[in-house]
């Protein structure tokens, strides 16, 4: 087995307009990239790398040439990359597969890495009881409302108004004070995997890596599986990584 190893991260929310150098932090994990690039078996983008994406037809949002430039460098150098959306990059197309071939999924991906299996998912949804949540998430993949979205309301007003709504989600979450980690019983995260270890005692994932939090966490689920939540690339600049045996959340500069 290769010596290399398996990278994850999440949430850099690139283009934010809720007042984070958002410039600065792609330079930062254009950085960290080049760092890791000589062991990087594959890259796993957990979502919301992006605070608002939407792509039409002929149309791609401004910015991000960096990061974009990054991520096509090192799928040219034959380094898979996947990214798995968010809820603020449930939009992602076609343009990052065929312009950057970075592999795009909507999550949960199950997959085994280097001997170990893996549950891989952003995490906006899974273990949320609200209804709000669920209706949003529905709204978000129905092809009717992106049809819409995308033909009926002008790219300008479109993008603006999901701006606007990634700053309001920015501030709500600062205001709510939910940045700190709640508790077990609480997190949502921990919840769904304790219901997925009871539902699915055969075939428990030896680690569930989650985004969306925007909280470092390492939880021992039972004796073999834990909860890995990896933090945020606007203040915490964490990441995870995976090297055929061990699971461990880091931080970068
Ligand atoms: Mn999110």
């Amino acid at each position: 087995m290769s010596d290399k190893k398996i990278y994850f991260v999440s949430d850099a929310h690139f283009g934010s307009i809720a007042g984070v150098p958002s410039r600065e932090n792609e330079r930062r994990l254009v950085r960290w990239l080049d760092q890791i690039r000589s062991d990087c078996e594959a890259l796993y983008l957990l979502g919301d790398m992006i605070d608002f994406w939407y792509e039409y037809k002929y149309l791609v949002p401004k910015g991000y040439a960096r990061f974009f430039g990054k991520l096509a460098e090192l799928t040219d150098a034959g380094i898979p990359v996947c990214w798995l959306t968010g809820n603020h990059d449930v939009w992602l197309y076609s343009y990052v597969q065929e312009e950057l071939g970075v592999q795009v999924l909507d999550g949960p991906l199950q997959i085994s890495l280097k001997g170990k299996s893996f549950f891989l998912d952003h995490g906006d949804v899974l273990g949320d009881p609200s209804r709000g949540t669920h209706f949003l998430d529905w709204m978000f993949h129905n092809r009717t409302t992106q049809w819409l979205f995308s033909h009926v309301l002008p790219s300008t007003w479109g993008i603006w108004l999901g701006l606007r709504w990634s700053r309001h989600s920015y501030f709500k979450r600062k205001k709510d004070g939910c940045q700190q980690y709640l508790g077990e019983d609480k997190e949502y995260l921990i919840r769904f995997a304790k219901d997925y270890a009871a539902a699915h005692p055969d075939s428990l994932p030896d680690f569930f890596v989650f985004g969306h939090r925007h909280i470092m966490l390492d939880f021992q689920l039972v004796c073999r599986s834990r909860v890995i939540i990896l933090g945020d690339w606007i203040e915490q600049f964490s990441y995870g990584v995976f090297d055929g045996s061990d699971f461990s959340l880091e931080t970068f500069e």
